[in-house]
């Protein structure tokens, strides 16, 4: 009698105080561990090319199976994505729009918005390449609104964001800025804040890569922080020559090896050298539905 009154008033002092307080997330990203740890010392898998998707193995300009919100709940926690002005408005296209044409990236970010309005634990982050120089006014910063993403757009104090500074995981979703977003090419923070340059922050090994062994070596970054001093990607997809046409295309033949865990072990243990010793930040995988790539990722991430 006495012992359980004093846990009826423990637990009721619990909820006391945990409501007294602003509420803290507990898990984030699937582990109450990674709440404490540096978005810049986690292990994050991305799908290239994410709007790509299609069941079709006849689709050659495909890179993945299965549709964005499926990625989502797979485990992806950066989408990477292509985009085209086409006749003016923005799209997310493979090379030309004719190839293939993943819709208006309006539509695209209202499909993401509304995967992270119900899971309010995670961390997301986006990485948009921008080709055909769209506008950030007129153009991307309208796209992000219609969907209400730029909300939730982390805007650091300054840039670049050296590895080791970035917040937690927890700080990112007690603040409710839980995505980050970068652009390849003609990010402008002066113009939209929250679409951050990517290779003052990024370093990547080189794409269209069609060895599978993956050597790695930094293809693109930018200063002034060191490389070392940069989070990395690993773009981790293997291209294939179709029928010798001189036509490098995402290979799905190869994807159960390319995305097992040997390989991507491998590739990671390659670039370490260039990152004092770090795992990547970033898995870049096409056909992320096949083999072990969120595996790879939470041994990485010190899981498994
Ligand atoms: C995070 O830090 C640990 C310990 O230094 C390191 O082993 C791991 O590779 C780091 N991961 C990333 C993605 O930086
Ligand atoms: C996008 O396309 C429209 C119509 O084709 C064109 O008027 C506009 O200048 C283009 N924008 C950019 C940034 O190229
Ligand atoms: C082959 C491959 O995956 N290439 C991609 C590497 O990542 C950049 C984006 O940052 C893409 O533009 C490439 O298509």
């Amino acid at each position: 009698m006495h012992f359980l009154s004093f846990i009826t008033f423990a637990l009721l002092s619990t909820f006391a105080s945990a409501s007294a307080i602003p509420r803290a997330a507990t898990v984030c990203n699937g582990h109450a561990e990674l709440c404490d740890r540096s978005y810049g010392n986690v292990t994050f898998v991305g799908a290239h090319d994410s709007f790509a998707f299609s069941e079709d193995p006849l689709a050659l300009a495909a890179d993945q199976r299965v549709d964005i919100t499926s990625q989502l709940n797979l485990g992806v926690r950066l989408l990477q994505a292509q985009s085209h002005n086409h006749s003016g408005t923005i799209n997310f296209c493979h090379t030309i729009c004719l190839l293939f044409n993943g819709g208006t990236v309006s539509d695209y970010l209202k499909t993401v918005k509304a995967w992270l309005d119900t899971n309010p634990n995670e961390v997301l982050t986006l990485l948009f390449t921008n080709p055909d120089g769209a506008s950030l006014k007129e153009q991307w910063d309208p796209a992000f609104k219609s969907a209400g993403i730029d909300a939730l757009a982390y805007v650091p104090p300054s840039l670049p964001v050296a590895q080791k500074d970035w917040p937690t995981l927890g700080a990112l979703l007690d603040s409710g800025k839980r995505v980050v977003v970068f652009m390849d090419t003609g990010a402008d923070t002066t113009q939209v804040p929250y679409i951050l340059p990517e290779f003052p922050n990024i370093w990547e090994t080189p794409f269209t890569v069609t060895d599978k062994s993956f050597p790695c070596s930094v293809d693109r970054t930018a200063g002034p922080l060191a490389n070392d001093a940069h989070m990395y990607m690993i773009n981790h997809s293997l291209n294939k020559d179709v029928l010798g046409t001189g036509i490098d295309i995402s290979d799905p033949w190869d994807a159960a090896t390319t995305n097992g865990l040997t390989s991507i072990f491998a590739h990671a243990n390659g670039c370490a050298q260039f990152a004092d010793g770090r795992a990547p930040n970033f898995l870049l995988l096409d056909f992320v539905n096949i083999g072990e790539g969120f595996k790879a990722a939470d041994t990485l991430n010190g899981f498994a």
